[in-house]
């Protein structure tokens, strides 16, 4: 077994992680996953659904939280944050007027990430 084939991924995926406290504004990188359009994200499992998510510039968006924990739906670069969201709770917010691709996290668990694309 060549570790050097577990080892890119898992390095990419470090790099990824360590990345989200620097400049958001890169646009390194082709869109792999393939953004769902739609106007809400849910919260299950300590994950986003879906994990990247196609919205208009300033769409109203919901985010439904199906956990028992609460968590949050926040930009990296600041662009939006809905703050806590409490288990069985839904809240909307705004999403950026800027069309780009914007990262977000739960800050309450950091491992929890999703990705909002404005076009
Ligand atoms: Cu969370």
């Amino acid at each position: 077994m060549r570790p050097s084939k577990l080892l890119l991924p898992l390095l990419t995926l470090i790099i990824s992680a360590g990345a989200l406290g620097a400049c958001g504004s890169s646009k390194a990188g082709s869109p792999s996953a393939a953004a769902v359009s739609g106007t809400s994200i849910t919260i299950k499992n300590f994950a986003f659904s879906p994990a990247s998510l196609s919205v208009s510039p300033g769409a109203r968006l919901t985010v439904h939280n199906e956990d028992a924990a609460t968590h949050t739906v926040t930009s990296v670069s600041n662009a939006f944050n809905t703050g806590n969201v409490a288990p069985g709770a839904t809240v909307t917010f705004t999403a950026p007027t800027t069309p780009g691709t914007y990262a977000y996290i739960c800050m309450i668990h950091q491992f929890m990430h999703g990705t909002l694309v404005v076009t």
